[in-house]
């Protein structure tokens, strides 16, 4: 038996890393993992039986960390959410939707600006308003390759796994990082016209002491169940306001005495960001009385 990491999956084919080293061993996932229900997905630690002849087997899956799903990967230490400073026009509803998934799975988000050669101001200041103050950032271009270093620093040690939306310059930003690998990236034209991603599956390499994952984004259908509490962990920019609120279930959205509205009229939270929590919240809330009656 021999332990590793799935970097990709083809085709029912899972590619494993070994710990020992050497080069990626194809397997198969035993019958039973899809019995219940459970697949081996990118990132996943797992034990696999070595074969003589043909391909190896998945013999177990090691308890995960976290798992995010559309595309599923597993055990990711941070979610590296990448926006352009001009086209595509930024998608804040969606970066905010990204940090909700990684904030309650224990997963850091970072947020990266990118296409920081093409200017973008209006962009710019909103980044730099909204998210520059309570999150670790960067303002890097892949194309000038500006920003390099502190990009390499974030991965350092670290599994870091990029999103957003499609031509944002996901897959240029880890070729500026990995030559060797010169994955396929594709102009926003080509993407808007066939409706689809360049990038079209997870896939995870090693890299920095840690590993890097590009994906095509994730696509977010519907809301998932979350508590409030969660969801406040998501916003530091409340500190400790919540606590404050006249009422502790306080959605700080249409309530009274509420520390969190008082925190935006005082202009010490971006009312955009806030204008944009409270959509979400109420999505949340419907979600909440969806499945609890
Ligand atoms: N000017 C400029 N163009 C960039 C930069 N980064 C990426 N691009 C271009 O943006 C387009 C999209 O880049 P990709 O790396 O394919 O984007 P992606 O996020 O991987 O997209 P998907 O795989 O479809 O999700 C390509 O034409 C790149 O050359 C940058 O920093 N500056
Ligand atoms: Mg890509
Ligand atoms: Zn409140």
């Amino acid at each position: 038996m021999s332990t590793g990491r799935i970097i990709k999956g083809i085709g029912g084919f899972y590619y494993v890393l070994p710990d020992c080293g050497g080069p990626a061993v194809e397997c198969k996932a035993r019958g039973h993992f899809r019995k219940s229900g459970i697949s081996p997905v990118v990132g996943d630690l797992v034990v696999y039986a070595d074969q003589k002849e043909g391909h190896s087997v998945i013999e177990d899956i090691l308890p995960r960390k976290n798992l995010l799903v559309r595309p599923s990967v597993a055990n990711i230490d941070q979610l590296l959410i990448v926006i352009s400073a001009t086209a595509p026009a930024p998608d804040w509803q969606l970066v905010d939707k990204l940090i909700i998934q990684a904030v309650p799975a224990g997963i850091k988000p970072v947020l990266i600006l990118n296409k920081s050669d093409t200017g973008g101001e209006d962009t710019v200041r909103e980044f730099s308003r909204d998210y520059v103050p309570w999150f670790q950032t960067a303002v890097v271009s892949a194309k000038t390759g500006s920003g390099k270093e502190t990009l390499a620093e974030i991965l350092k040690n670290r599994v870091s796994c990029f999103a957003g939306q499609s031509a944002v310059g996901k897959s240029s930003l880890i070729n500026l990082l990995l030559p060797e690998l010169s994955l396929e990236t594709g102009e926003l034209a080509r993407k808007t016209d066939r409706g689809r991603h360049t990038t079209r599956r997870a896939e995870l390499w090693p890299a920095f002491g840690g590993a890097v994952l590009d994906t095509p984004g994730f696509s977010l259908y519907e809301t998932d169940l979350l508590e409030q509490t969660d969801l406040n962990r998501c916003y530091p920019e409340f500190g400790d306001s919540p606590e404050k609120c006249r009422f502790p279930s306080c959605m700080h959205v249409s309530e009274p005495g509420c520390a969190v509205k008082e925190l935006v009229a005082e202009g010490k939270m971006s009312k955009a960001r806030y204008e944009r929590y409270t959509v979400l919240a109420k999505e949340y809330e419907a979600r909440r009385k969806h499945i609890y009656g």
